[in-house]
């Protein structure tokens, strides 16, 4: 029986009594106690009544048993659905719906208004940040051996939605082929092996800390020290006895603002990666020049995983991607048309890693992956002649905040559902911790109504990291002579706002 993505990562550590995680208390688990407890979780699924194929959407704190339950979701032929714990009810009762798992996991104190949205459809359990709560007590109890159910390479193997330009978000369907093939190019191209030790401090519900950190350690046999969170003390306390970190441009920008970061501390480092946001040159270049270290930048997205990356050997050029990664093409176009090297054109992307689609939403499939197997990023590139990709912008109308995506039209619905709200502009203005954030500038129809009036209304329905950090009032929106409002004059104008 085989299962392409659950005998590649997970089947091969069943007798290795090597050390896999390390977490904060210090807990420390081996792969093989690590494996033993997937076939726990399998059986809980199974007698949830999860089959091949359903959804086990998941929203629950950074925990063994959190990646544990991805494997045990692979085991069963499910599909793993993981979701941002920023999300709010709105939020969760469009992904529930959309997706109509067979079970949903989640922190116990998110039960109550879990089971009001699966209303008997779905069936809930928990796993609280103490580790305790429905699952892990059933799991307890179960055996350690499951039989895996048989996957092929184009089955589905997870659903990560990601926000989209009309609003809505899309659940990008990925298959065990398109993730098994990029942590393989991964772990090939930046030479992680069983001598690693990556530090983790990335949320596990997003392809970046779920799938190009962790299945990359999986396949490799590599230490993962697993952390809840982003915390600048336990990542100093951890990178003398650390070789790899991968991390979003704000991780870096927060090392280089602590004095204690130099050459000694980073002594046995190989390798420190950034990706998901772009990473400032003078980022680069400050963190080489405390270092020593060039990190090293790739580029990809949820519907492709990882598609660039600069080389382990050769040249890392800061404010580049790099090159696109065995067995994906890139092509930069012009309505379609490839555009000769050094001219900006959309960035499009084929091979093994590029998802099969949009969960429920062929219409938008269609526009997005051509019939000849390209999707169409959104991001604005250049290639050279030797191939080397450089984003310069982004045609898709998205702010990166940290790392996480925000799509304006999301937000710019919820304000303009406002009472006395005409129109609204989201937009993004540079923000040194951050990179980008949020800032909102408001029309209202001819009435009095304070900002603060505004956000109360409409922060309970949006995830903490999506609020404007900024709601400005304002007699009208920039247009053009078309009519479309020039968020590049908002931008402009308010550059300098972010920044506080
Ligand atoms: C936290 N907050 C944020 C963000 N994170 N606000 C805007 N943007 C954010 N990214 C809010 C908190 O709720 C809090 O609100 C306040 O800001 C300060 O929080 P702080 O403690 O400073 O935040 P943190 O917990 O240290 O988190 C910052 C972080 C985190 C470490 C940068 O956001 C993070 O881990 N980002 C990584 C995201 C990621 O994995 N992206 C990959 C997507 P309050 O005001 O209430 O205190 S995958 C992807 O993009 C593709 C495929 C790719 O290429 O990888
Ligand atoms: P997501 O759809 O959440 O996976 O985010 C993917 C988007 O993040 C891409 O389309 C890019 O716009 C952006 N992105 C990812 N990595 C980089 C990078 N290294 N530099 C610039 N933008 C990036």
């Amino acid at each position: 029986m085989t299962n392409t993505l659950y005998d590649a990562l997970f089947a091969p550590h069943a007798t290795n009594d090597e050390l896999f995680l390390t977490l904060d208390d210090g807990t420390q688990v081996c792969y093989a106690r690590f494996v033993a407890r997937i076939g726990q979780l399998a059986h809980v699924l199974r007698d949830a009544g999860v089959n091949p194929g359903d959804r086990v959407v998941v929203q629950a704190p950074k925990l063994m048993d959190t990646i544990a339950l991805y494997g045990a979701a692979i085991q069963t032929g499910a599909v793993y659905l993981p979701l941002n714990t920023a999300y709010t009810q709105t939020e969760l009762r469009y992904f529930i719906s959309d997706a109509t798992p067979a079970l949903v996991v989640c922190d116990a104190q998110n039960e109550q208004a879990i089971s009001a949205i699966c209303d008997g459809a779905a069936q809930v359990l928990t796993l609280s940040a103490d580790g305790t709560g429905s699952l892990s007590t059933r799991a307890d109890t179960r055996d350690t051996g499951f039989d895996t159910v048989a996957r092929r390479p184009d089955d589905l193997a997870a659903l990560l939605y990601t926000s989209g330009t009309t609003g809505r978000s899309k659940g990008a369907m990925l298959s065990h082929k398109n993730l098994l093939s990029n942590a393989a190019s991964l772990t090939d191209l930046w030479q992680i092996t069983d001598q690693d030790r990556l530090i983790h401090a990335l949320p596990i519900f997003h392809t970046h800390g779920l799938f190009v950190a962790m299945n990359t350690a999986l396949l490799a046999g590599a230490q993962v020290r697993f952390m809840a969170g982003f915390d600048l003390d336990t990542i100093v306390r951890e990178l003398p006895s650390s070789t790899l970190m991968m991390g979003v441009p704000t991780f870096y920008t927060r090392l280089l603002g602590d004095p204690r970061l130099d050459a000694d501390l980073v002594k046995p480092m190989r390798l420190f990666i950034s990706g998901s946001a772009p990473l400032l040159a003078e980022t680069h270049t400050d963190f080489e020049a405390r270092t020593g270290h060039r990190i090293l930048e790739r580029y990809g997205m949820t519907e492709t995983n990882m598609i660039t990356s600069n080389p382990y050997d050769g040249a890392r050029v800061a404010g580049t991607v790099g090159y696109a990664l065995p067995g994906t093409e890139i092509e930069i176009t012009d309505a379609g048309t490839p555009v000769p090297p050094g001219e900006i054109g959309m960035i499009e992307v084929r091979g093994d890693n590029v998802f099969q689609g949009y969960w429920n939403m062929p219409e938008k499939t269609a526009e997005e992956l051509r019939d000849t197997g390209f999707f169409i990023t959104g991001d604005l590139g250049i290639k050279s002649e030797d191939g080397r990709i450089s984003i310069v912008g982004r045609q898709k109308d998205l702010i990166i905040s940290g790392g996480y995506n925000i799509y304006p039209k999301e937000i710019e619905d919820v304000i303009n559902d406002v009472d006395g709200v005409l129109e609204s502009a989201v937009f993004g203005v540079p923000h040194p911790d951050f990179g980008e954030s949020v800032m909102a500038v408001i029309v209202l129809e001819n009435i009095e109504l304070a900002p603060e009036q505004i956000a109360a209304q409409v922060e309970p329905e949006l995830a903490r990291f999506k609020h404007p950090r900024q709601y400005i009032i304002a007699d009208a929106l920039p247009r053009n002579t078309m009519g479309k409002v020039q968020k590049n004059v908002l931008r402009e104008v308010h550059a300098e706002t972010g920044a506080h």
